[in-house]
């Protein structure tokens, strides 16, 4: 088994298809998506598009359906929800289909779709993504991280290193065993530096000061803790989780 690490959408190679990809978002789409699953959703159907999102979720009866829309970190307009995981309670999400769009993190699933198996994974749920990677051992393993607008974000590269390195310590194998590319050592390095102080880190991070601007200071505080929710957001057909 090999890991890799990409910062971003844009970095994953387009002429390969991994066994296994799985999508980083920790502020703050893939954070929301185990916490609805875990809420017990009835599933989440990611969108990059908002229009195609409206659509889609036509076809559902209203009491059967969440629209949720974030662009800019804020709601979008119309959309019942926007992207805080805070707002996914059991009560809210029990047997409803959640149809997302976010500025990033949907895209990063949409991008890796075609892979054998894709997951969304946080900080909250590394622990269930791990167990399936350690058991299954997929040849190649790719964990993509959403970053902001094409550009490399230090909460999704934490979170890549939070998982790299327990897959490390299950395996009982080196780092230069499982490393796939050079990201993915410098991802273990930075967990190494703020695994005892994430929120710190998600507090330095330029999308997590945008939350914090608009007073999501209860999102960073739940994102950042570790192995909260024993769920593995498994896509089941292409966008749909
Ligand atoms: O970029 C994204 O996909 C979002 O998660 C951003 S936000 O945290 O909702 O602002």
């Amino acid at each position: 088994m090999k890991l890799f690490v990409y910062h971003t959408p844009e970095q994953a190679p387009n002429s390969e298809v991994p066994e296994c990809a799985i999508a980083v978002d920790v502020l703050r789409a893939t954070s929301t998506i185990a916490t609805v699953l875990a809420a017990g959703g009835e599933a989440v159907q990611v969108f990059s598009d908002l229009d195609k999102l409206m659509q889609e979720s036509e076809n559902w009866q209203p009491e059967k359906r969440l629209r949720a829309g974030e662009r800019g970190g804020g709601k979008v307009p119309g959309f019942e929800l926007g992207n805080s995981p805070l707002d996914c309670t059991p009560e809210l999400v029990q047997g409803r289909r959640l149809f997302i769009s976010t500025t990033n993190g949907t895209r990063t699933l949409q991008r890796i779709q075609d892979a054998g198996a894709v997951i969304a994974a946080a900080l909250i749920n590394r622990a269930a993504v791990v167990k399936y990677v350690v058991d299954k051992e997929p040849l190649n393993v790719w964990i993509v991280g959403s970053g902001w607008e094409g550009s490399y974000s230090l909460e999704d590269t934490v979170c890549a290193g939070a998982i790299a390195h327990s897959v490390c310590q299950h395996t009982n194998l080196p780092i230069e065993k499982l490393a796939g590319n050079d990201e993915m050592i410098s991802a273990i390095s930075l967990y190494s530096q703020w695994e005892k102080n994430l929120l710190g880190l998600l507090h330095h991070a330029s999308h997590g000061q945008r939350l914090l601007r608009l007073d999501c200071h209860e999102d960073l505080k739940y994102c950042s803790q570790t192995d909260i929710l024993d769920v593995l957001p498994m896509q089941q057909e292409p966008g749909v989780l």
